[in-house]
Parts: C-alpha cells; structure tokens; sequence
C-alpha cells in the first residue's frame, strides 16, 4: 500500500511518515503566534513535541499568513537562532524555516540539519547557494510569491499539473545552482497562493507529486484555512485554527499512506499516531503477503 517514501541524503529518519513539529517564534502566526515568543518558552515547546513523538523541529522567526508584512533580518535572527541551538544541543532534528539565506547560514552553523523555504529558493538569491554550500537537505515548497498578495495568484486551469511544472522548474534550479538532488525535498504549499479547491485537488493528487517529481514529499496541511472550510457547519463560520487538529490528523494518514516522507504539524499527538497506524498496516499487509509466498 505504501509507495517508496524516498531517502533524504544527511538526515536520520524512521522507516514510516516522519513527523515535523512547529515552533513559530511569532507574535502573529495564524495558528500560534505569540504562544512561546520568548526563546525558553519556545524551547520547552520543541521539546514538548519532541516528547509526543515530533521527529523533526521546524523552528521559523516570520509569520507566513496570507496579508503577513515581512520582519527585518536582526529580528528574524534573534528569534530564530538561540532556539535552534538550544533544541539541536538537546540532540533534537532541527529545521529552519526561513526565506533569507543570511538566516539559513546562521541557523545551520548554530546546527540546524536542514533548511525549510516556503518560496523554495525564490525570495533570496542568496539561499540556494547558501544551501549549496552547507550541503544541507533543502524543502523547495511550490510558491507563486509573497504572502503580503499571495492571494490573488490563487488562479489556476488545472491545478494540479500547474503546481507539478511550478515545482519542478524551482527543483531544477535549487539542482542547477548546486543543492544535492539527494538532497531536496518537495512541498506542494498548501494554503500559499491556494483557495481551499486547490488545496484538496492537490491532496487527492499526492501519488502523482511522488511519482512525477520522484523526490521525498513533505505534506504542511496543519491548521489551515481549507481543514476550517471543510469543517464549517452549514451557515457557521469555520472553526478556529486551534480546533482543526483532529482533520490534521486526518491528512496526516492519508499523506503518510500515499507515500509521504513527513507531514508538519502544530499538534503532534494525533499525527504521531496516525502515521504509526498507517505503518502498521503497511507491515502487516507486506506479512501477509510474505506468509503467502510460503505456503
Ligand atoms: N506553511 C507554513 C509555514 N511553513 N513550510 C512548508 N514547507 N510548507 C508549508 O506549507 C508551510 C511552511 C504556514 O503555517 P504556520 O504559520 O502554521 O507555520
């Protein structure tokens, strides 16, 4: 049932879905701004979803909701760079996510394993050769521009195929200025330039980013707007950002049996536990299947 997850050169990862755990050092992400703005609270944050099963640590400094402003660089780094060291002297799997090399640098060298950049190496010609350089795994995420209007590029014929092309021209770029192939990973950024109809139609559509892109596959539903369209009761607004992680989970099974290398989530729990059931039915299938060959 389980397509190949693909490996991803220079990171330890389990034999299922991995799970990547959220820490946004904001006062204004969508689902957790300002909640562990300090870097202690963030820290025992990390570690707290380290606890419920969080393989990996995304920590990012700038809020990337539709409308969001930019925040300066000093800002960004001062967020971001004594939480990664913190977590990654604790031992934990740090990523960064940020869109500006200078951050990416300095995450890394404060030892961040991999870089998160939801403009997938567009917003700053510095990061693929930055990147390139640290010879670290690199998230290309599909992205049609800023979030201040990202928005209004929300308009596709075919969505699927669009975002398929989109992202592999970014993967060929990150290639071409030196990133190791063995080392991209892709994402095909829900929410980011999406209406809830692209979303889905690309979540139905996950076997083909695997077979297509052949690349490992990163899944960022969490929390987002189309899981709230989905769950709004018929003349209700959706529920908020924070009711939405049990449909998360949801999507996190669904990645993880299309073939998923990791899902991102705010809420590790139920997430942990749902790519762990989805790998048990994997390995009991492939024992049944063995046992026949025996008899
Ligand atoms: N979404 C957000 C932030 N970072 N990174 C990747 N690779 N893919 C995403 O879809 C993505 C991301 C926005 O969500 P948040 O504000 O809850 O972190």
């Amino acid at each position: 049932m389980n397509s190949p997850r693909g490996h991803v050169a220079g990171l330890p990862l389990p034999d299922r879905c991995a799970v990547m755990g959220v820490v946004n050092v904001t006062p204004d992400s969508f689902s957790d701004g300002g909640l562990w703005f300090t870097p202690a609270a963030a820290v025992k944050h990390g570690l707290g979803l380290v606890a419920q099963g969080a393989d990996l640590v995304d920590v990012g400094g700038e809020s990337t909701r539709p409308g969001a402003s930019r925040v300066d660089e000093a800002e960004e780094l001062r967020r971001v760079i004594p939480v990664v060291r913190e977590l990654a002297a604790e031992g934990v799997t740090v990523s960064v996510d940020t869109m500006r090399a200078s951050v990416a640098e300095q995450a890394v060298a404060a030892g961040a394993r991999l870089v998160n950049d939801v403009s997938g190496g567009r917003a700053d010609p510095g990061m693929v050769p930055v990147v390139a350089a640290a010879g670290v795994p690199f998230v290309v995420m599909h992205w049609r521009g800023r979030s201040l209007d990202m928005n209004e590029r929300a308009t596709y014929t075919d969505v699927v195929s669009e975002v398929l092309d989109e992202l592999r021209d970014a993967v060929e770029q990150a290639v071409a200025g030196g990133v190791d192939a063995d080392r991209v990973i892709i994402d095909p950024g829900l929410g980011f330039a999406k209406q809830a109809d692209h979303d889905l139609a690309l979540l139905g559509a996950l076997d083909r980013f695997r077979r297509e892109l052949d690349r490992p596959l990163l899944v960022a539903a969490s929390r987002k707007r189309f899981l709230g369209r989905v769950l709004a009761r018929p003349g209700e607004a959706p529920p908020p950002a924070r009711e939405r992680d049990a449909a998360t989970a949801a999507v996190s099974a669904l990645a993880a049996h299309a073939g998923a290398w990791a899902v991102r989530v705010h809420e590790v729990r139920a997430s942990a536990d749902a790519v762990r059931v989805v790998q048990a039915i994997g390995s009991a299938g492939e024992a049944a299947h063995d046992t026949e060959g025996d008899a």
